[in-house]
Order: C-alpha cells, then sequence, then structure tokens
C-alpha cells in the first residue's frame, strides 16, 4: 500500500498548524505528522492538534442520522428520512409563521466555503433573517472596534513573524500560552530579541509569567486602564503629534476622554497601582515601535467594543498603527475565525465583509446568486438575541457548527428556550449535548474527511486537503445544503463540491472588503496560503494593511471617544465575588470534540474554581473540595482549585463541560451595545463550600 502524507492543517483554534496525515492502516486511520515547512507553527503542535485524528474514529463520532421517535428516542434513520424531516420542519415552521420564524446558528470554526453556503441557504432558500453564529460570542467587539477605527476588521494587520521583530508588546486578556501554544514562541522570541512583553490579565497564567510586567486588574476595568495609560502617554509629552495630524481624525474628543481617567481614579477602578501604570507607559514608549493586541479577556465584555477602541486609541495616539512592526491586533480564536466573519453567516452581513444594508452589495452578490436583490431578507437579530428568541418568534432551527447548550450565557435559558422549540436539526460530528436535543441530528464529515479553505487569524487563507475517506453514514456539510436546498425547492445554486463553491465565493467576495477573488487552491496549497485581500490571481495578497493609508474612506483612521463605564453587573453584599471565565489548554471549546478524546481528558478531566488562598480559608475549602459558585442566574458547583495566581476578589472557572460544573450556568447575557457580545468575562457570585 502507498502511504502518502497529506498536508493540511489542525481542526481547532485559529491559528491553524500546519501538519501533515499519514495512513497507518487501510482503513482510513491516520496519524499526525510534523510539517515543518509550515511557517507558522514549523511542525510544532499542541495536544489537541496531535490528538485530533481520535475524533475521527467510529464509536466517537456519529456514523449515521438520527431522527427522534414517537416515543421521544433518537433512532437511527436513513439520510431520505432525516432530510425529508429537516425540510418538513423549516417548510412547515415557514407555512406557519412566516420566513423569520426560522433560524440558523453557524460556527467560526465552519470553514470558509461552509460559511458561504449556509449564509446564502439562509437568504435565498429558507428567506430568512434569523442567521447569526458562535462568532458572536468570541471576537465581534474587535470586529466592530477595528471597523470603526481602520474601516476593515481583518484581526491582525500584520503577520505572526514580525512579533519577535517589535520593540513591546501589550497581550490583553490573551493567555496565549494555553490557547495556542505554539504562538508562544513569537513572545519567546520577541524577548531573546530584546523586546519587551506586558501581559494583562486578572490571573497570572502562564502566558503572564513569560512577561516583563504583569498588571493584574479586576475583571471588567480593561476600558479604564487603557484609558488611564492614555492619559499618562498625554501627560508625559509622548502623544506622536506628527501621526495624529497627519494619519488619524477626531483626537481632540478622544483625548478629552482619557484625560478625565487620571491615574489615581484608575487605580481605584482597576487595582493595578499607579507606578505599575507609569512603568507600561514607559516600556511601551520607551521602545521604537510596538503593538496592542487583545484577545478574550477585554473583548467579553458589555463594553468590549469600547475596551478595544481605547487600546486603539492608544496605538494611534503613540504612532504605534499603520507603520511596520506596529500595530494593534486581535487574536481570533475559532479555526475559521476570520473566514467565518466574512462569507455572510453573521446577521447583518453578505459575503466578502459586505453589509447586508448596502444597495451596491446587494446588488452585487444577487447577481452572483442569481437572484432579485430585492428578496434577500435585511438584517436579523444577533446570536444570544437569536437564542433567546427561540420557541417565541423564532421556532425552527438549524444548527450547524456550535454547542450553545455549553458555550451560550445564561446556558440553563437557553436550554429551556432550545427545548421549547418546534423543530431543531442539529449538523454536528459527535452527539454534542445541542445535538441531543435535536429532532433530527446530521452526521456531517471532519476536517480530514473533506477539503476547505480557513482562513486563520492572521488573515492567511489556507487549504485544508481530504486525506481520508468518510465513513459511509456520513455526509459533509455542503452535501447537507445542497440536498436540502432541493427538498426547498432550489435544485441549483448549492454545489457540494467545495472548490466549486469556493470559486463562487471568489466572485461574491471580489471588490468588498475582505477581497478572495485571486485565491485559488491551487495558490494557497503552493504558497502556503495567501493573505487576503487578493483581488485577482497576479496579486501577491496582503500580509500588511494600513501601511499607507487606514480602509476609510479619507485613508485616516479614526479615534473613538470612549470613558469607563461600570460592568453590567457590580458586586454587592449578596453576590460579592466576580466570576470570569475562559480555557484551559486540554480542551476546546464547549468540549464536544476534545471530551471524547482520552489523553486529552486525562490532562483536564473536568471543571473546577480557581480561587485564591484567602477566599479559599474564608469560605473554608481545602483544595480539590467541592465549592458552590452562585449567581443571580444559576449554581454550578466544581471542585476548588487554590492558587495565589488570582486576585483574591475573582474566582475563574473554564467553560468546557455541561452538567453540575457548567460554567454558562452563571454568566451574565448583558450584550455589548455595538458588537452585541455577551459579557461572558464578569459576573458578581457568591462562593460557598458545598459539602
Ligand atoms: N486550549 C484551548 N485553546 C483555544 C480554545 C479553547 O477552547 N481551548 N478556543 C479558541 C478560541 S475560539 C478562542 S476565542 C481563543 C481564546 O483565547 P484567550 O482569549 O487566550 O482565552 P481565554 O481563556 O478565554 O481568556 C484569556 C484570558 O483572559 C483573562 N481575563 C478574564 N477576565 C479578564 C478581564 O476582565 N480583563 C483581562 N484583561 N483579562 C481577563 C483570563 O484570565 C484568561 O487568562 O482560544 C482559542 N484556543
Ligand atoms: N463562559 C464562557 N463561555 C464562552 C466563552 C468564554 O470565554 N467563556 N467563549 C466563547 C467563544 S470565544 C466561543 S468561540 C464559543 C464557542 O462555543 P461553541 O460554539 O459551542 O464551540 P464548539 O465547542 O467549537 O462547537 C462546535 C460544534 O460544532 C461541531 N463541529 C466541528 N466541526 C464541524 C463542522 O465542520 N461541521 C459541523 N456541522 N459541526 C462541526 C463540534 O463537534 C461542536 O459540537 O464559546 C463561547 N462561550
Ligand atoms: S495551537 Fe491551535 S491550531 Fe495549533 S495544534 Fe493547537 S489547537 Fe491546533
Ligand atoms: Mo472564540
Amino acid at each position: 500500500m502507498v502511504r502518502t502524507e497529506t498536508s493540511t492543517h489542525c481542526p481547532y483554534c485559529a491559528l491553524q498548524c500546519g501538519m501533515k496525515l499519514r495512513p497507518v492502516t487501510d482503513g482510513g486511520v491516520v496519524e499526525v505528522v510534523e510539517r515543518t515547512e509550515f511557517p507558522v507553527n514549523r511542525g510544532a503542535l499542541c495536544g489537541k492538534g496531535r490528538t485530533a485524528p481520535a475524533v475521527l474514529a467510529a464509536g466517537v463520532r456519529l456514523t449515521g442520522p438520527l431522527v427522534r421517535g414517537a416515543g421521544g428516542e433518537l433512532a437511527p434513520a436513513s439520510w431520505d428520512e432525516a432530510l425529508e424531516r429537516v425540510a418538513d420542519g423549516l417548510r412547515g415552521t415557514r407555512a406557519e409563521h412566516g420566513a423569520d420564524a426560522v433560524g440558523v446558528f453557524g460556527g467560526g470554526g465552519l470553514t470558509n466555503e461552509k460559511a458561504y453556503a449556509l449564509g446564502k441557504f439562509a437568504r435565498v432558500v429558507l428567506g430568512t433573517s434569523q442567521i447569526d453564529y458562535n462568532g458572536r460570542f468570541c471576537m465581534s467587539s474587535a470586529a466592530a472596534a477595528h471597523q470603526r477605527a481602520f474601516g476593515l476588521d481583518r484581526g491582525l494587520p500584520f503577520p505572526l513573524e514580525d512579533i519577535p521583530r517589535t520593540g513591546c508588546v501589550i497581550l490583553v486578556g490573551s493567555n496565549l500560552a494555553e490557547t495556542m501554544p505554539p504562538a508562544l514562541r513569537y513572545l519567546t522570541e520577541l524577548r531573546e530579541n530584546g523586546g519587551r512583553l506586558i501581559v494583562i490579565d486578572p490571573r497570572r497564567t502562564r502566558t503572564a509569567e513569560q512577561a516583563d510586567l504583569h498588571l493584574a486588574p479586576r475583571p471588567g476595568t480593561d476600558l479604564a486602564l487603557a484609558l488611564g495609560m492614555l492619559h499618562l502617554v498625554v501627560a508625559d509629552g509622548r502623544v506622536d503629534e506628527e501621526f495624529v495630524r497627519t494619519r488619524t481624525n477626531g483626537w481632540d474628543e478622544a483625548r478629552a476622554g482619557a484625560m478625565a481617567h487620571w491615574p489615581e481614579l484608575v487605580e481605584r477602578l482597576t487595582g493595578v497601582p499607579v507606578p505599575q501604570l507609569r512603568e507600561a507607559v514607559e516600556m511601551f514608549c520607551g521602545a521604537e515601535n510596538g503593538m496592542v493586541l487583545t484577545a478574550r479577556g477585554p473583548e467579553q465584555q458589555a463594553k468590549g467594543t469600547d475596551t478595544v477602541g481605547a487600546w486603539i486609541n492608544f496605538c494611534l495616539a503613540t504612532g504605534r498603527a499603520g507603520r511596520p512592526l506596529s500595530g494593534y491586533g486581535c487574536l481570533t480564536g475559532q479555526g475559521n475565525g476570520q473566514g467565518g466573519r466574512e462569507h455572510g453567516q453573521k446577521a447583518d452581513q453578505l459575503p466578502g465583509y459586505r453589509k447586508l444594508t448596502d444597495p451596491a452589495a446587494r446588488r452585487h452578490v444577487a447577481a452572483v446568486w442569481g437572484v432579485d436583490p430585492d428578496t434577500l431578507p435585511g438584517p436579523g437579530r444577533s446570536a444570544y438575541e437569536l437564542l433567546d428568541a427561540l420557541g417565541q418568534d423564532v421556532r425552527s432551527l438549524l444548527v450547524m457548527g456550535s454547542n450553545p447548550v455549553v458555550s451560550a450565557p445564561h446556558a440553563g435559558h437557553i436550554e429551556e428556550r432550545l427545548k421549547s422549540l418546534d423543530f431543531l436539526a442539529v449538523a454536528d460530528v459527535v452527539l454534542s449535548e445541542t445535538a441531543a436535543l435535536a429532532d433530527v441530528v446530521l452526521p456531517v464529515t471532519q476536517w480530514a474527511e473533506e477539503s476547505g479553505t480557513t482562513t486563520s487569524l492572521e488573515g492567511r487563507v489556507l487549504l485544508r486537503q481530504q486525506a481520508v475517506t468518510p465513513p459511509e453514514g456520513v455526509r459533509s456539510d455542503l452535501e447537507v445544503l445542497n440536498t436540502l436546498a432541493g427538498l426547498l425547492g432550489h435544485g441549483k445554486g448549492f454545489p457540494a463540491d467545495p472548490e466549486e463553491v469556493f470559486d463562487e465565493l471568489r466572485r461574491a467576495s471580489a471588490g468588498g472588503p475582505a477581497d478572495y477573488a485571486g485565491i485559488t487552491y491551487a495558490r494557497i496549497a503552493a504558497e502556503d496560503g495567501v493573505f487576503w485581500p487578493c483581488p485577482d490571481e497576479e496579486h501577491a495578497g496582503t500580509p500588511r494593511l494600513f501601511l499607507e493609508r487606514f480602509a476609510t474612506d479619507d485613508g485616516r483612521a479614526r479615534f473613538v471617544p470612549v470613558t469607563h463605564r461600570a460592568a453590567a453587573e457590580e458586586t454587592d453584599a449578596e453576590y460579592p465575588v466576580v466570576l470570569t471565565t475562559g480555557r484551559v489548554v486540554s480542551q476546546y471549546q464547549s468540549g464536544a470534540q476534545t471530551r471524547r478524546v482520552a489523553e486529552l481528558n486525562a490532562a483536564a478531566p473536568g471543571p473546577f474554581v480557581e480561587l485564591h488562598p484567602r477566599l479559599a480559608e474564608r469560605i473554608g475549602v481545602a483544595e480539590g473540595e467541592a465549592v458552590a459558585v452562585t449567581s443571580r442566574r444559576g449554581r454550578a458547583v466544581a471542585p476548588a482549585r487554590i492558587t495565589v495566581a488570582i486576585r483574591q476578589d475573582t474566582v475563574f472557572m473554564p467553560f468546557h463541560w455541561p452538567g453540575e460544573g457548567r460554567a454558562n450556568t452563571l454568566t451574565n447575557p448583558a450584550l455589548d451595545p455595538v458588537s452585541r457580545m455577551p459579557e461572558f468575562k464578569v459576573c458578581a457570585v457568591r462562593v460557598e463550600a458545598a459539602g
């Protein structure tokens, strides 16, 4: 047997590490082999990437459709029966309650082709405005702030390889060492080159341990912190006046906002001592150039957009933007977190990062789709608002690529809303907690079993190539949409072949902000990825943005005036502790995939509550003992993990598990007014010994 290796990328996070897959049996079993020539990770992988093939195995993944029978149990069914049931369910709702009573919930892990096809399916076949996706819970605040300031949202405006060559990096609320381990190398190299690293995180994480300076603010106070640092920049005369004058608009108003946040006030709000604020400003401004990178810490707040805006203001005022080796960037999270937010599964969006409300965009995309622009619905609800409307305004739902029972804020409530639906269909690779509630479960192919493109956190469009034949009984998401479209009267326009979909996506995106027109499968394979925008096949792609001009009408970046405000839920006598949430290295997201991998479960077997020894002593729990965490929305119980690495007023829970230790039972669905991002990173809780 010929053992050929196939080059592809990891199914999980936005780093999209390159890897090769090598067959180990004739039966479709593969192992991961290093792909050292791929520049981003140079062969390095974290445990999740290394063990990803475990989820390909029968017994772990779904191998046939399931349909809920009269007795209420999910039972095996044929594909014909399952898809007929889905078509009937969606058609029935539409006939009875109108097109907007049918909802679609997508995911940032879907390939560009799938995200594109899903958005088109919703608008053209279902005629519904009610589509959104889990990326709303991810980087939407940074995306909104990017748009506001730069006129364009690409997470990183420069490739990762620039990081080690800048002078100073401020990393805000990113635990890169656990969430993108191979990328830690860029920070290590930065420091080896003499660059400085500042980490801002309420916890002394493995990432914070690498820093020259670690600031540990109270969760939810990043906006004040950024404004306080900008205040010092102004007070110390460190504003880059020339840059502000020639490349930006709106400085006077932004400056006024910062001046209102004097250091002592900021110390009081954040808990970060004034000397540390000064040290951070001196370190950053003392370097020749610098970058500010944010992740979910400051973004997943009900003021996430303004918070990122404040960091962008800080970069603009110091002239650390739109120049080589300087800039603001967001570390996007999901495998296709970047591409998934560009091609139309977002409530207000058309492919190519076009706006659904823009008549020219509607005309362009409608022409590619062969429909009348007037038939395209308008913008729909954001992810949480959509989930919150289930069983009421939205009565049927198709989920593709998300597990909201575990990952949505106020998850107990969302679980009830899902149960109250007239009809729920879930396409997934495993029987997730959300799939377990469905009327129909559609088992779909996974990364190694299909081809498709993803766009990494760098804006680099990558190709995952099929390496194995999927098991019989499993179909791709594109095949599912193709058949459903046919059953619902659209026999054309939904090809199942990914490259055919990509070619259409190229045309649909042409001329838009995220222009993929010049990117082909062949080019990606030959060039280790192509950075968008890439308007034609002769164009080399765009690794670095904004060096000449920003993507606004006049080419200038826009300062946005922002002022600090409190978290949506403040601590009080009844709920005196702050809960924040996040990730551990060995589990991914809702855990639907990684909780099924023995090696990862051994490393991270279950939920926990991280708390400071003082707090543990106060409530009388010892290491490993059960802690009850109660918020206004519910109660969760998990073992104590006691560490001095966290603030005394804060507890941390990872959100990867369902059941009693589900962090999202507690979280607050208060939404950012611009991005509609829920406040995953701050809510008020009470902690007690549960014994
Ligand atoms: N192992 C693993 N890796 C992943 C994922 C995963 O689930 N598991 N998911 C992927 C995805 S989709 C994403 S979005 C990324 C997320 O990547 P990160 O953003 O790095 O992950 P988080 O753990 O959510 O949050 C990062 C840090 O924010 C801190 N934080 C909490 N509250 C605040 C606050 O108010 N202010 C500040 N400044 N910091 C705060 C937390 O203590 C935490 O250390 O990871 C990707 N990679
Ligand atoms: N408390 C708290 N909650 C959070 C966060 C937090 O920091 N704190 N972070 C938020 C963030 S940043 C994110 S990104 C969300 C993520 O939360 P989820 O949206 O739940 O993300 P996943 O667990 O990745 O869910 C993806 C689902 O799709 C399936 N799947 C994978 N690939 C495919 C495919 O190609 N096709 C189909 N049909 N299915 C597929 C997987 O098996 C899994 O069941 O969670 C959010 N929730
Ligand atoms: S860092 Fe992300 S892309 Fe790389 S192997 Fe780990 S999960 Fe996969
Ligand atoms: Mo995410």
